[in-house]
Formats: C-alpha cells, sequence, structure tokens
C-alpha cells in the first residue's frame, strides 16, 4: 500500500506536548464544532475524511507520492467562534510550527472567514462545505483566493431562483425574511437573500417591489406584510423557521392570496430535508391534556376527517388517562394544575392503544411543571422501559431513549437547568431525519446527541408524575420534531378557549394554502451507486446528510487535485509551502464524487451546485421533487416529464396582472377595467 493513513484527534485546549509530525507528512486539518448536534459535527466529518483517504488509497490515487508519504487527520473543535478559531489556529502555526497542507471545514459563515483569511496568509487551501455567503467572492475578501467551496453557495442558489422567476416570467418579487438565532447558524438568511438581491440587480430578471425583515423594532408583521404584498408583488420569496412559514400562509391564506394570483418560493434555511417529504401544514398535537380542574385527565386532541360544507370535520382522540391519588392546586397564568405527591401510587395513566400515541419515530413532548426541591420522579414516560422524561435531583432534566426492541440507546441530560419551586416549560424531542435528540427548557435548547436514526419504544401506556412531587400542567405530545419558534408557539396552548374543542379548519386551510408554496432544497444523487455510498457511511457509524458528502468530496477534491499535481512534476516538498499550485487542479474541473455523482467546480472555487424545486403533492400533503436546477448547465430540468404541476388557480400566477401598486421606482401595472364596463 503506498500511503499509510495515521489520526490524530487531539483538542487544542488540552494541549500539552508536542505534536509529532514529520516533514514527508501531509496533514489535513478538519477544523468544526465539537458538539454532535451539528450535521457537520467534527466527529462526523473526521470520520468521514478519513474513510475517503483509506478509500482513495485502495483506488491507487495516491500511487504517484512514494511508499513514505503518511497522511495525518487533525481534527480541531472550531467552537462555532471566529476568536477561538483564529486563536487555535495561530497558535498551532506560530508556536506549534504545524503547517497543515489543507484545511478542511469550518463551516458556519463566520469561522470559514477567518480561516480563509488566514488560508490566504499562509497559502494553504481551505475547502468547505459551508461559508455560503456570496460576500466570499467580493472585494472585501479579495475574492478569498484560497477558499475551495464544495457545498451549496448563495450565488448558485440565486442563479437557481433567477432561472426559476425568468421560466414562468415573474417580475414581482417581495422579499421575507428571519433568522432564527442560533450560535452556529449566524444570519443564514440574510445572507441567502443578500445574493438573491445581488442577482436581481445584475441580470434585471424581475423587481424587488417590497423587502420585510426584522427590525431593530422587533419581528416581521407577517400579517401585514401580506397585505402589502398583495398591493405590490405576485411573488414572495421567503427565507424564515418552520413556524414562521406557516404562520405567513396561514394569514395568506386569510387573505383569500392562496387561490392560485400568487406564488410563495420558500427557502430551506439549512438544506436539511425540511421540506423533503415534510408534513409542513401539521400543526396539531397527537395528544393534548390540559391537566387541570376543568379536564381532569381528559385528551382534548383531535384528528381531522374530511370537510362537510364549510366546516372541517374533526373526531377527539380522547385518549383519556386517568388520575390516582393527585389533587388539584393553582397553575401557571392562573389556570388550575395537579399536583403529584411524590409517591408511586400519585400518578396518571393514559392508555395507549398503539394507534397515534405510539409515535415510533420523531416525536416532540412538551409540559409544564413545578417540581420540589431534590425532587426525583417520573414526568412522562412510555411503559415497558420505554422513552421517559424525568426531573433529577431538583434542578436536573434527563430524557432516555430506547429502541423499539427494548435496547436502550442513551440518556439526554442538563443540569442546573429547572427552578424547583417555579413553573418550567420543558420538552423533549427528537428528530428522525436527524438522528439527534433535545432538551428544552423555556422554548430554548438546552441540551442536544445524536442517538441514530431508530424506532423509539413508544407502544407501551403513558405514565405521567409518577414518583414525582410537585404540580403538572398542560401536556403536550407531536408526532414531529418541533425547531424553537414551534416550541414557543405552542407555549399556550392549554389556555382556556384554545383547549376547547372546536372544529377548526388551520391544518386543512395550511395544507390548502401550501399548494401556493414551492421550496428549493439540494439534490440528492438518485443513483445506486449514491446509496451503496450512504449505505457505506452508515457502516462507518455516519448518518449520510449534504454536509458529511460534501467533506467526502472535499477530500477526494484535494487528492486528486493532488495526485495531479505531482504526476505533472511538481515537488510535494514545494507543494507543503504554497498550496497555490494545487489550486490551479481544483478549480474550473469536474470530478466524480460520493455516488459518481459529477461535481464540477467554478473558475472562482464555488461548486456549481444542482437544487431540487419541490411542490406539495395535494393528495399525500408531502412535498415530492418538480424540477431539478442543473448548477453546470444552469437550466430547470422536470424530473418527471410527465408530470404537471399543481397550481391552485389551475394556471401559473400572472406577473403582470392590472392594478398593483408600484413601489421602489418600480411604475405600477395598468388600472383595471372597472366592472361597469366589463
Ligand atoms: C494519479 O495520477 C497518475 C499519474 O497521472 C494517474 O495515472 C492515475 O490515474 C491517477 N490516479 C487516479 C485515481 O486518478
Ligand atoms: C414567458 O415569456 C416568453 C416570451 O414572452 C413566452 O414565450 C413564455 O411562454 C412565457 N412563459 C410562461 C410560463 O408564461
Ligand atoms: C446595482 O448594480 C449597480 C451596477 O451594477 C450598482 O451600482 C448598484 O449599487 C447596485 N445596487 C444595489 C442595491 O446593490
Ligand atoms: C373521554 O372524555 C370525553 C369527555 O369527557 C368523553 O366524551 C369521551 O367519551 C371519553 N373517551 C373515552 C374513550 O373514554
Ligand atoms: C435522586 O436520585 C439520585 C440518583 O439517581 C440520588 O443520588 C439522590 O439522592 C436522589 N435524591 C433524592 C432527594 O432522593
Ligand atoms: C410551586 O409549587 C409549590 C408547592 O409544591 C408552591 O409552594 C409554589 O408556590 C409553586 N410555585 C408557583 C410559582 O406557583
Ligand atoms: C505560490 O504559487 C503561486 C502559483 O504558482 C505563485 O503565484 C506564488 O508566487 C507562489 N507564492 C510563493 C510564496 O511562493
Ligand atoms: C477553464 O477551463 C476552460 C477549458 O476547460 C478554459 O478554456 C478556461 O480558460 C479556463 N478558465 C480559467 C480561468 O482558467
Ligand atoms: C457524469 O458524466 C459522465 C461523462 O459526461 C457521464 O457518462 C455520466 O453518466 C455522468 N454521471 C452522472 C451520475 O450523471
Ligand atoms: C411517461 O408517459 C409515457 C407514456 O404514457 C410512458 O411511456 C413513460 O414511461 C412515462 N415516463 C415516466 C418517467 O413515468
Ligand atoms: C423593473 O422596473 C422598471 C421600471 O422601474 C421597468 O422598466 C422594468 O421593465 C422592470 N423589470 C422587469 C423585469 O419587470
Ligand atoms: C384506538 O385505536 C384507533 C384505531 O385502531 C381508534 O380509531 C381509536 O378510536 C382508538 N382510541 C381509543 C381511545 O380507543
Amino acid at each position: 500500500m503506498a500511503a499509510r493513513l495515521f489520526l490524530v484527534t487531539f483538542c487544542l485546549i488540552l494541549l500539552s506536548g508536542k505534536i509529532e509530525v514529520f516533514s514527508e507528512d501531509f496533514v489535513i486539518l478538519v477544523i468544526q464544532p465539537q458538539d454532535v448536534r451539528y450535521a457537520w459535527s467534527l466527529d462526523k466529518i473526521t470520520l468521514t475524511v478519513e474513510w475517503a483517504i483509506d478509500d482513495l488509497g485502495d483506488r491507487g490515487l495516491f500511487n504517484s507520492l512514494g511508499t513514505n508519504t503518511v497522511f495525518r487527520v487533525l481534527s480541531l473543535d472550531s467552537e462555532c467562534s471566529q476568536y477561538r478559531t483564529n486563536l487555535k489556529l495561530t497558535y498551532l502555526y506560530y508556536e506549534q510550527r504545524l503547517r497543515p497542507s489543507v484545511i478542511i471545514g469550518p463551516t458556519d459563515v463566520f469561522t470559514v472567514a477567518e480561516a480563509s483569511r488566514l488560508g490566504t496568509h499562509w497559502k494553504v487551501p481551505v475547502i468547505t462545505a459551508g461559508g455560503p455567503a456570496s460576500t466570499f467572492r467580493e472585494d472585501e475578501f479579495q475574492g478569498a483566493p484560497m477558499l475551495t467551496r464544495v457545498g451549496h453557495t448563495d450565488n448558485k442558489l440565486a442563479k437557481a431562483v433567477g432561472s426559476l422567476l425568468s421560466h414562468f416570467n415573474w417580475t414581482r418579487v417581495a422579499l421575507v425574511y428571519r433568522d432564527s438565532k442560533s450560535k452556529c447558524h449566524g444570519s443564514t438568511c440574510f445572507f441567502r437573500i443578500k445574493a438573491i438581491k445581488d442577482m436581481l440587480n445584475e441580470t434585471k430578471t424581475a423587481n424587488i417591489t417590497m423587502e420585510r425583515t426584522d427590525g431593530p423594532d422587533g419581528q416581521v408583521d407577517l400579517d401585514s406584510a401580506m397585505k402589502d404584498v398583495a398591493e405590490v408583488a405576485r411573488v414572495v420569496i421567503t427565507c424564515t423557521p418552520i413556524s414562521d412559514l406557516q404562520e405567513m400562509m396561514r394569514a395568506a391564506k386569510n387573505r383569500g392570496m392562496t387561490d392560485g394570483r400568487f406564488v410563495f418560493i420558500a427557502i430551506d434555511p439549512e438544506f436539511e430535508g425540511m421540506y423533503y417529504g415534510t408534513h409542513l401544514w401539521k400543526t396539531g398535537p397527537v395528544g393534548l391534556w390540559p391537566l387541570n380542574r376543568k379536564n381532569n385527565a381528559k385528551d382534548v386532541s383531535k384528528s381531522y376527517r374530511g370537510r362537510k360544507g364549510d366546516r372541517c370535520i374533526w373526531v377527539g382522540n380522547w385518549n383519556n388517562g386517568t388520575m390516582a391519588n393527585t389533587e388539584y392546586a393553582e397553575g401557571p397564568d392562573g389556570v388550575s394544575s395537579v399536583v403529584f405527591t411524590g409517591s408511586p401510587v400519585s400518578k396518571m395513566v393514559i392508555p395507549n392503544n398503539g394507534s397515534i400515541l405510539d409515535v415510533r419515530q420523531s416525536l416532540t413532548v412538551l409540559v409544564k411543571i413545578n417540581g420540589s426541591v431534590n425532587g426525583n420522579g417520573t414526568i412522562f414516560s412510555y411503559d415497558g422501559s420505554g422513552m421517559e422524561l424525568r426531573q433529577q435531583d431538583g434542578k436536573g432534566l434527563s430524557a432516555r431513549f430506547v429502541r423499539r426492541d427494548g435496547h436502550f440507546l442513551k440518556q439526554v441530560k442538563k443540569d442546573d437547568v429547572l427552578t424547583p419551586d417555579e413553573w418550567n416549560y420543558i420538552g423533549v424531542s427528537y428528530d428522525y431525519r436527524t438522528g439527534i435528540a433535545k432538551l428544552w427548557h423555556d422554548g430554548k435548547e438546552v441540551a442536544g446527541e445524536s442517538i441514530g436514526i431508530v424506532d423509539l419504544r413508544t407502544q407501551g401506556d403513558i405514565t405521567v408524575g409518577e414518583q414525582f412531587k410537585g404540580r403538572i400542567t398542560c401536556l403536550q405530545v407531536y408526532n414531529y420534531a418541533m425547531d424553537d419558534s414551534q416550541i414557543e408557539a405552542a407555549k399556550d396552548a392549554c389556555e382556556d378557549r384554545k383547549d376547547e374543542f372546536v372544529d377548526s379548519c388551520d391544518e386543512e386551510e395550511l395544507l390548502e394554502a401550501f399548494r401556493s408554496v414551492l421550496a428549493i432544497t439540494l439534490r440528492k444523487p438518485a443513483t445506486e451507486e449514491f446509496k451503496d455510498f450512504v449505505k457505506k457511511l452508515e457502516d462507518r457509524g455516519v448518518k449520510e446528510n449534504h454536509y458529511v458528502t460534501a467533506y467526502h468530496d472535499s477530500m477526494v477534491l484535494f487528492a486528486t487535485a493532488l495526485n495531479e499535481t505531482i504526476a505533472a512534476g511538481a515537488n510535494p516538498a514545494d507543494l507543503k509551502e504554497n498550496g497555490s499550485l494545487i489550486l490551479k487542479n481544483m478549480w474550473n474541473r469536474t470530478f466524480q464524487g460520493a455516488g459518481k455523482d459529477n461535481i464540477s467546480i467554478d473558475e472562482l472555487g464555488d461548486r456549481d451546485t444542482d437544487y431540487t424545486i419541490v411542490e406539495m403533492d395535494k393528495e399525500s400533503g408531502n412535498f415530492k421533487p418538480f424540477w431539478d436546477y442543473m448548477g453546470f448547465t444552469k437550466t430547470l430540468k422536470q424530473v418527471n416529464p410527465n408530470q404537471t404541476m399543481d397550481w391552485p388557480g389551475a394556471t401559473p400566477p400572472d406577473p403582470e396582472p392590472c392594478g398593483l401598486r408600484g413601489s421602489n421606482g418600480v411604475p405600477p401595472t395598468e388600472d383595471c377595467p372597472s366592472k361597469s364596463l366589463t
């Protein structure tokens, strides 16, 4: 075997001794956050890069390098902090005198900026699957000469949006966007929309007649935004958390804007499969127990059963519980709550007949508790040693996850988070698409861990409050993983009147409203080879996502370019001193990535990313691919030529109907002929 692989994982903060690196080694430095909640966490990417090197070695890619060559993979925790990343990299470079041959990562936009600056200074190539902001190729970064982007970039996405707009001749565009506040996801939507604005300014494909985002004085009012959209635009481009998209579509529906005259182009902020096959319109819980004097142990949740004329028919789920040895006391916000005494016989039991309470895959459980000082007890649990949520030593919160067959998976814990003797709005969620379980407190994520993609043990009856000393109220169970905005919105789901049984048409109306939505997400290769790649990754313990795949391809690109550069006569020692020499063979080329997918890197070092545009299937409520946008050829290709688009108004929205107000220097459309004339 030509090349040997050594892996040295270290965390710089704990570093004391010198790292041994020999002059003939190629140092692959992986920088990512250690926090496993991220789809691009250090362990996942390091494992993937390691595997890619093994695989490339087996395929003979390193034969030109000579037998002494060693690839040393080092990994570094970016902590998603620009400052910490700078500190660690400069320490490594100047103190340890360790010069990476290539940096793989980081991912979030601000740390990529930092790594890219240092990479430029040191002539070290930086390859990322993140850092999508279009600003990197602008003067501010001198074009980021050492940065190669192998994932999605906002400038390429903007081109996909532009091609969709021109396909339909859509010209009057409103932009509505908000960023969710989270450390590793800084200003995602801001940069994404900026790239779209720049594209429209450059290509003149359409005019922006309105723009709304959060101001210093608070969140954007989506209802008033829809009111203004109706007057000036026909296309709304959005980038928001899920609950905002639901609220926007609800507002649009209420204003009669979902009849086919408008189209909403939704950009999935993280491309984590948020739209693909997801029931975005789904809002209600599968179980809702207000747990107060009025409702006792009654379940007031309901399921949609169709429509009769103007009325939506809902049937109660009625998974009523039974209380034993409990009392009522004052609850939060003046409503009553249930008191559990802390003994094993004081509890509520909810029968689970294997229907909707057996959620099996994704779930969210939300509940309000006022637990005692030093309390230990079950807040919520599926019997038969299934999934369980507990108060631990007064202030701790823990959730146990168990596979369907009873195999224990993991305990997710957070110490010192509950305030005993006060009301705490807590929750636990598990997302089957990412394999990540999270704990929530007062609407904020407080812990998260990867537990794998599994079916959960949720088939048993549910017990509430066993050995728990304190008060519990407003228990909610959902069969999907909520994000922070949805959890915040569900906080008052048990408030008076909301807990009453009303035949509202909300979910059905949302489903109807989402027919006006087209969502843009990343294209995944549909080949057998790609399935094989996913399977092999899983055998290595890594669940595929678009970041993991792009980082795999980053290593392939670097190794391929290295092989070619050396084969063309370059001296490996020079390549280590000056990474610019390899870049020539990395840019303006195509290569085969995971699953033999053809990947093209443009002349500026950005991938010509492919996207998929999905629409909702009105029968199933699932989103399904309709077009692929092919980045290299810059064309839209219908996924299945036999399909026809489901437009709520039978035809695509008219781009320039009469009677639209002008804005931003755009003239109004003509006056409509008055009714009396027609
Ligand atoms: C590596 O470079 C050599 C020399 O150009 C070439 O023959 C070989 O095919 C390359 N390996 C791969 C896997 O591309
Ligand atoms: C867009 O405009 C062009 C030229 O005016 C026309 O040929 C084409 O059919 C229009 N596309 C749609 C979807 O209306
Ligand atoms: C639009 O483009 C022009 C010229 O290309 C430039 O001068 C102008 O500043 C741009 N406007 C915006 C809002 O970016
Ligand atoms: C649950 O309680 C409601 C209201 O008291 C009642 O109408 C319903 O029949 C009960 N369902 C079951 C299955 O006990
Ligand atoms: C709670 O349980 C832990 C062990 O899980 C135990 O160490 C602790 O003493 C218990 N606290 C009380 C107040 O029972
Ligand atoms: C929480 O419950 C305790 C009794 O268990 C009670 O004394 C206290 O007032 C409650 N706190 C609030 C904020 O209601
Ligand atoms: C590195 O290589 C590039 C491209 O060949 C060259 O332009 C540059 O001058 C070199 N820099 C150093 C410091 O050798
Ligand atoms: C990119 O490659 C093409 C041919 O493959 C070549 O014509 C073009 O000049 C190259 N561009 C740059 C900037 O090197
Ligand atoms: C990649 O490109 C090659 C050559 O153009 C073609 O034969 C192959 O089918 C392409 N592969 C995929 C997955 O599109
Ligand atoms: C499209 O329809 C034609 C004729 O009905 C059929 O032969 C073909 O297989 C269909 N293609 C797809 C992708 O379903
Ligand atoms: C944008 O508005 C200008 C007037 O301000 C108009 O001349 C132009 O045609 C509009 N562009 C499109 C694509 O509708
Ligand atoms: C549980 O089973 C489902 C289907 O099997 C029924 O539709 C529900 O009515 C039933 N729920 C209860 C509370 O009995």
